[in-house]
């Protein structure tokens, strides 16, 4: 989508300080960062919300979760723990419009989330 931010760095129109890279996934450090280790893991296609997931897109959210576990193991924080996150639309504080994993660690979290 010509309009959307995360489609401009896949296309390589703004280049974020990505950490991870391959035919289906970007990842790269969230601009305001919340904990230590802040990186946001998208999938290359488009989509919008969760809610426009479906039988033949789903599989590439599976690979924003191993691409996030690798990025995890390399920060050094696996084993410490980390949050993954996706949120959906207004109420849950969605504010790009294109599905990322939050992946968050280097610090404890509490739950639930505010
Ligand atoms: P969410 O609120 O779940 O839609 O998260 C969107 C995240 O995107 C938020 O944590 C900030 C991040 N973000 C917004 N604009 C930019 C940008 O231009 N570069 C980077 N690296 N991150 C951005």
């Amino acid at each position: 989508m010509t309009d959307c931010l995360f489609c401009k760095m896949v296309s390589g129109e703004i280049q974020p300080d990505v950490v991870y890279e391959d035919e289906d996934v970007l990842a790269f450090r969230d601009v305001n960062p919340q904990a230590p280790t802040h990186v946001l893991v998208i999938p290359k296609t488009h989509i919008a919300t969760t809610n426009d997931l479906d039988a033949d897109n789903v599989q590439l959210v599976s690979k924003c979760y191993l691409a996030a576990q690798q990025i995890a193991a390399d920060a050094g924080i696996a084993e410490r723990g980390y949050r993954m996150v996706m949120n959906c639309n207004p109420e849950a504080g969605q504010s790009v419009y294109h599905i990322h994993l939050h992946l968050l660690g280097g610090r404890p979290m509490s739950w639930p989330p505010g």
